[in-house]
């Protein structure tokens, strides 16, 4: 093909839209038709151009959950980067869909009512007709209704767009660094949900200290990466990046920085119960440090702690609390019952620096763009000592998937580059779909021949929510089946995950000895509760990158803050043992 085509995320997008539009006009069934498509589309493994090109509208069509006028509509989007359907729909609705039904009590028919009233197209026109209050005079709408609106579009340009953590730290990290490494600051330091390393973020709090802060100041708001200005000040400003992304920095006193960094990393619960805890020894906490008269001497309000973040907790009576666990759910007591010598105190977290391998990578052999060898050599320079190849399997054909024959020419591969490569081993696996039935697409034999299965959803994601949970629990009951792969198939903000009795899931894993995956792609599945609870029940976990290019080996850092997040230590996690002994815990179940 000439013309680049459009990768699949586009494609989903301009389907999602349709699906949107066709609402919009009460058109029955056929929405659903274009979000299942879309859908189909976001979970391929290989571009659909690819797929196009190899197997023509045939194979479009062949792909699970699009039929044959939809196959047609996305064959011209990769032959023309157009649609004509898509364009027709757009000029006779040409409002921001998207963004408009993002707004709390705003719905397809208000949207279609609002433009054919009063031709609102986006949310600058819906805010507009709410203030000057043209809103509440359309039919089934009311003041209380208009407010309501009004209200939530305040939230949403406040807290609108959340940020996947994976797609803004790296940016964070290196202005932090910039910051740190001026001569103007003598310490700064991110802050907030950012520190927490939670999955998404809303803004970026980052904190400061300095003899010349309006230096800094001036430093900040002119770095290239800022697109607006918000607020400029001697000791507080805040900025929008050109991803969208705000940042505060507030420079605050040598002395408090430690109170400071407690007060805005937050979260707000955890915060308050401390303070709570200051004040029931008649002390006050606050983000300039902790106050209070200690001995009988004292007269008056005295800095007791303020400088570390650790002298806080100390001073408190609590042992010292990692940001990722500071979510109010019960590291406080924990913290308590360590501090005094009892038992169940604070896990031990892995460590960023603890994991030896990574258990599911694709290559160039199914929907990955390297070879097994420069995946191996990029594991390798990651300070990984093995890997598991998991290319997908057969039944996601259009990915390149392996049939019995293809897997086994790829263990020859495997073996060729083990020989030549030293330090790093080649662990023989595969990525198995799991079929509607909860069977698997290769057979017995084959799997008994691997090293690391893991088993996937790839297709009927809208199963009720029984059947799914039935169908998972008869995956992990095959003795092959090491570790259920992201196992309910979200992604960040993109996708929603499959119904599944999580419960019920964590128990079959561990009654049968399934590992559950924590992915540390864009799914970050399990989520951070899950995996504490896998954890708690005494259900192993496997942090994998899910790397499709050498490039993403650096993903296993968020599977890290998941797990650390899931209140993981390193026990919990296989592959922080070496290969050896993660294979006989592998083999454990197999031989069981
Ligand atoms: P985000 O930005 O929505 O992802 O979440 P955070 O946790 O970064 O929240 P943000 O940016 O609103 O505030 C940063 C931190 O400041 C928050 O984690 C705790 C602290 N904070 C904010 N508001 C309050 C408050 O009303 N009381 C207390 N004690 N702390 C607060
Ligand atoms: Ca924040
Ligand atoms: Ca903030
Ligand atoms: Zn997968």
């Amino acid at each position: 093909m000439s013309t680049p085509s459009l990768s699949n995320q586009e494609i989903a997008r301009i389907l999602y839209q349709i699906g949107e539009y066709l609402e919009l006009q009460d058109v029955a069934f056929k929405p659903r038709a274009y979000e299942r498509a879309a859908r189909a589309l976001e979970t391929l493994g290989a571009p659909a151009g690819d797929i196009y090109q190899k197997g023509g509208l045939k194979a479009l069509g062949e792909i699970s959950g699009v039929g044959e006028s939809i196959a047609q509509k996305i064959e011209e989007l990769i032959r023309t980067g157009h649609l004509k359907y898509y364009e027709q729909l757009k000029e006779k609705l040409p409002m921001d869909v998207e963004a408009l039904s993002a707004i709390e009590g705003v719905g397809p028919k208000h949207i279609k009512q609002f433009w054919q009233k009063l031709k609102i197209k986006n949310v600058i026109d819906l805010e507009k007709a709410a203030k000057t209050g043209k809103l509440r005079t359309l039919e089934r709408m009311s003041e209380k209704l208009e407010q309501k609106i009004l209200r939530s579009i305040e939230f949403h340009k406040t807290h609108g767009a959340r940020f996947f953590i994976g797609a803004i730290l790296p940016e964070i990290r290196d202005i932090e660094k910039r910051l740190k490494n001026l001569q103007w600051t003598r310490n700064a330091a991110v802050a907030g949900s950012i520190r927490r390393r939670k999955e998404t973020v809303g803004d970026a709090d980052i904190l400061a200290t300095s003899d010349h802060s309006a230096k800094v100041m001036e430093f900040f708001i002119n770095m290239p990466e800022v697109a607006e200005v918000l607020a400029h000040g001697d000791t507080k400003s805040m900025v929008r990046l050109h991803n969208g992304l705000e940042l505060d920095l507030r420079v605050v006193p040598e002395e408090s920085f430690g109170a400071a960094l407690q007060y805005f990393t937050g979260n707000k619960d955890h915060n308050v119960a401390l303070r709570k805890i200051a004040i029931a020894r008649g002390w006050k906490l606050n983000e300039y440090g902790l106050f209070g008269v200690q001995g009988a001497g004292d007269r008056g309000q005295k800095q007791i702690a303020g400088r570390t973040e650790e002298e806080i907790y100390d001073k408190l009576g609590l042992a010292y609390i990692e940001p990722e666990l500071r979510e109010m759910t019960g590291e406080l007591e924990a913290a308590i019952r360590q501090a005094q010598g009892k038992p169940n105190g604070l896990p031990k977290l892995i460590d960023y620096n603890d994991l030896k391998g990574d258990l599911q990578t694709q290559t160039n052999w199914s929907d990955g763009e390297h070879s097994i060898e420069e995946m191996a050599k990029a594991a390798q320079a990651r300070g990984l000592t093995y890997l598991a190849i998991t290319d997908h399997s057969k039944r996601l054909a259009m990915t390149g998937g392996l049939d019995e024959k293809k897997i086994k020419r790829q263990w020859k591969e495997i073996d060729r580059v083990n020989r030549k490569l030293k330090g790093t081993r080649i662990l023989k696996g595969s990525e198995v779909d799991i079929l509607k039935d909860g069977s698997l697409d290769l057979p017995d034999a084959i799997l008994a021949q691997l090293d690391v299965v893991g088993a996937s959803v790839h297709s009927y994601f809208e199963m009720p929510r029984a059947d799914m949970t039935k169908r998972l629990l008869r995956t992990i009951q095959n003795p092959h089946v090491d570790i259920l792969f992201h196992p309910t198939g979200r992604v960040v903000n993109k996708r929603k995950p499959i119904e599944v009795d999580m419960e019920m899931l964590i128990k079959g894993a561990k009654k049968t000895g399934t590992v559950l995956e924590a992915n540390a792609s864009e799914r970050l599945d399990l989520k951070d509760e899950h995996i504490r609870m896998a954890v708690e029940a005494g259900v192993k976990i496997a942090i994998d990158s899910d790397a499709h290019s050498n490039a993403q080996f650096s993903l296993l850092e968020y599977g890290i803050a998941q797990a650390r997040r899931g209140w993981a230590t390193a026990e919990d996690v296989i592959n922080t043992r070496t290969v050896d002994d993660m294979l006989l815990l592998l083999k454990g179940k197999r031989t069981k």
